[in-house]
């Protein structure tokens, strides 16, 4: 799996800062020689997981700069061509890299095992009582798929979702493909895996060339924004991405002050102004600051808008205007919080931001909380936007990239029984 976010950049004086330990002298002279030797200003590096490392890295950038377009940077996320590049990348580009080394085998499979604990309800309510279900049953027959329906629903993956998989079940009974119970699991699964990796989006944030990388947090009130961002901000810390955080939710004094709480204990900047100030005000002095103060990344909290107060969606937009004047292709992610336990709801949800601010990414919260985790596959089905995070419990560090695999594996995980 890539990591959970890139970085592109074009010289050594824009590149990220790196951790104390990361930044060796050999290092720094190597990339001052390699930007010397070989990097044109407007040549783009993008900074990914580097599979190996080449021998002759001077070569080895200017077989990338020659495949690259000789253009400004790119405001969309990259297409699969330009990801090719990335594989083949500098040893620049590869220490950053290694800020967002993956975990260790046994890091995964205890990040594995708390996942599938954290699934626990959703587990309960859909894979048990499919085990149930299927318990003793010799063959698939009507009331065996009318139940299963039921469970389905009742796991919130929707009416059209849980049609679907069942339409292409029934299909195989009847062409005599499938006959074992037992069988039909492992065709749910795998449809519900299908779903699930149907975006065909990038699922890691792609920040820009040069300057901040703005995100813009939407969603209803209570569904976890402001958590989400302060776990957000944990992980760009961790990755040593310097962070500024906007308290654009205004609208509650309270709201303020529990940023800042998250803002003091990841130990970054939160710009703020008095309750009911002008959320748009706020931003445009945050962006200002990340600006002159070259941030990496500019994290923007808004208030619960209600998706049918058309006056409070009016200011969403104005909020993303503000962003668009000040830096070009800002906000470069519009992410979208929705809460997992609030089931079919979170997709109109969805569907009346998008009509506001076009959504870029999601992020679902709460699923350590919920039976209805069924809604992950409906909401990919739906919404065709990709989910990023999924928020698993109330820490800090409960909050997971969201990968199909890891997460449909850990839902029918049998350890956790
Ligand atoms: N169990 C659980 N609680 C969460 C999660 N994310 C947020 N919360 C809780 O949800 C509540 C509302 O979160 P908050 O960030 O204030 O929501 P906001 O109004 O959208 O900013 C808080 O009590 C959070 O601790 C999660 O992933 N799991
Ligand atoms: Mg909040």
């Amino acid at each position: 799996m890539l990591g959970w976010f890139k970085k592109k950049f074009s010289k050594k004086e824009e590149a990220p800062p790196l951790s104390a330990e990361t930044e060796a002298p050999e290092l720094a002279a190597e990339q001052d020689t390699l930007v010397a030797q070989s990097l044109p200003e407007e040549s783009v590096i993008a900074a990914d997981q580097a599979p190996s490392e080449p021998d002759d890295i001077s070569d080895e950038i200017t077989e990338v700069q020659e495949s690259l377009p000789p253009v400004s940077p790119p405001e969309q996320p990259l297409e699969t061509d330009d990801a090719a590049v990335i594989g083949s990348e500098s040893k620049i580009s590869e220490e950053i890299a290694q800020e967002t080394t993956p975990p260790s085998p046994a890091e995964k499979s205890s990040m594995f095992q708390r996942l599938s604990k954290r699934l626990s309800k959703t587990k309960e309510s859909l894979v048990y009582r499919i085990d149930t279900l299927f318990l003793g049953k010799k063959e698939i027959d009507t009331d065996l798929f009318d139940e299963l329906e039921e469970i389905l629903i009742t796991a919130d993956l929707g009416i059209a979702t849980t049609m679907e998989i069942l339409d292409d079940a029934r299909k195989q009974v009847k062409r005599k493909e499938l006959s074992d119970p037992l069988l039909l699991k492992v065709v749910l699964k795998e449809k519900l895996r299908s779903f699930i990796m149907e975006s065909d989006k990038p699922a890691e944030l792609v920040m820009p060339e040069s300057g901040p990388f703005v995100i813009m947090v939407i969603g209803v009130n209570g569904v976890g924004k402001t958590t989400t961002i302060g776990k957000i901000t944990y992980k760009f810390k961790k990755s040593g991405q310097s962070v500024l955080l906007v308290a654009a939710d205004t609208f509650r004094a309270a709201a303020v002050a529990q940023l800042k709480i998250w803002g003091e204990r990841n130990e970054v900047e939160v710009v703020s102004q008095g309750e009911g100030a002008d959320p748009s005000a706020v931003v445009f002095d945050a962006m200002d600051k990340a600006i002159t103060d070259n941030y990496d990344v500019v994290i923007v909290d808004t208030a619960g808008r209600l998706h049918t107060q058309v006056n409070l969606m009016e200011e969403l937009k104005k909020i993303k205007r503000v962003m668009g004047k000040q830096l070009q292709g800002a906000p470069h992610e519009v992410l979208l919080v929705l809460d997992a336990t609030t089931g079919q709801n979170g997709v109109s949800q969805a569907k009346l931001f998008n009509e506001t601010v076009t959504i870029t990414g999601l992020a679902l919260t709460k699923l350590d909380g919920t039976a209805k985790g069924g809604i992950v596959a409906n909401v990919c089905r739906e919404l065709k936007t990709p989910i990023r995070f999924i928020g698993i419990g109330e820490q800090i560090d409960d909050l997971r990239d969201f990968d199909p695999d890891e997460f449909i594996n850990a839902l029918f995980a049998e350890e956790t029984h």
